[in-house]
């Protein structure tokens, strides 16, 4: 009934200190766009230059602002898919579970997820790009496609207002870092689910898992090279791979 293989599943099931290591791909089944998938990826149509970086920002702030106000409209009108609620699951299932995502919705957490570390912020805590000052979103915004759009001001100082994420060239929060790259180092299994492993730092999680000597489990329709006897790839999409987890106990 499962294709997993049963050291993989008593690996996860029977983990110490689980960490969940998320990437765009954990969404896609839910209808988020990833960034690197070939056709649908969000790379395939944009520039990343032109929109995910603080330069891009300084230059065309309705481009950048108008981007993902249309990202958070879209995100506002998906759920959760069966592998956020697997992860969820886990949490309450294991003695420790550690989830760190590169993601910037909120899926985890409306799967039940309590704890999430996120690497690369939250399209839902916009700040003021001058004086870092938060700014509360009021209601959802009216979009009919992605097009400009003028942030809105800063009540503290008047500087535009920015999108919480962590842009190409940008510092990830130091918390959420250093949490990220203790619990890798301390887990005894990691599980890696839908990403491309080519963004810097996040990348190096798996890695450090597998030198402090975790099982490391990838999880993506693609194949992933895995380099010893407690690595898997589980090839297959998330939703369809990780309630096989679960299933059968
Ligand atoms: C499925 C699926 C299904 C599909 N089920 N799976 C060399 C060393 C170190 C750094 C660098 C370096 N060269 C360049 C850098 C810098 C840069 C970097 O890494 N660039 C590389 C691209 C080369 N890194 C940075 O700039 C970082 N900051 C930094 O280094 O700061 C240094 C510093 C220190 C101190 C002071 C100041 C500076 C910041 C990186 C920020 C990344 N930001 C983004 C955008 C966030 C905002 C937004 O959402 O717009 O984060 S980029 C984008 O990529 C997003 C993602 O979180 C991130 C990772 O992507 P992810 O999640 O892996 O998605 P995809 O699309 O790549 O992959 C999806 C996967 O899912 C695929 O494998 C599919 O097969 C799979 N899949 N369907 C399961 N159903
Ligand atoms: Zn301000």
């Amino acid at each position: 009934m499962t294709d997993i293989p049963a050291a993989a599943r008593q690996a996860v099931l029977q983990a110490r200190h689980l960490v969940v290591f998320t990437g765009a791909g954990v969404s896609a089944e839910s209808g988020v766009h990833t960034f690197r998938d070939a056709l649908t990826g969000l790379w395939a149509r944009f520039d990343p230059m032109q929109l995910a970086t603080p330069e891009a920002f300084r230059r065309d702030p309705a481009l950048v602002w108008g981007w993902y106000e249309w990202r958070r409209q879209l995100l506002l009108g998906v759920e959760p898919n069966p592998a956020h609620r697997v992860i969820a699951a886990l949490e309450q299932r294991l003695p420790r579970v550690t989830l760190i995502t590169q993601n910037v919705d909120d899926l985890h957490e409306r799967a039940g997820s309590r704890k999430v570390l996120h690497l690369h912020g939250s399209i839902f805590t916009p700040r003021c790009f001058d004086c870092e000052h938060p700014y509360k979103f009021e209601g959802a915004p009216a979009m009919a496609a992605e097009q400009p759009l003028e942030p809105p001001r800063c009540s503290s100082c008047n500087g535009r207002v920015r999108p919480g994420v962590v842009w190409f060239g940008e510092a990830l929060p130091e918390g959420a870092l250093t949490a990220a790259f203790s619990a890798a180092e301390d887990c005894d299994c990691l599980l890696s689910i839908g990403t491309s492993g080519l963004v810097q730092p996040a990348a190096q999680i798996p890695e450090v898992a597998a030198q402090a000597g975790a099982t490391v489990i990838h999880v993506n329709p693609e194949a992933v090279a895995v380099h010893s006897a407690n690595q898997y790839s589980l090839q297959g999409p998330a939703g369809r791979i990780l309630p096989l987890l679960l299933a059968d106990d």
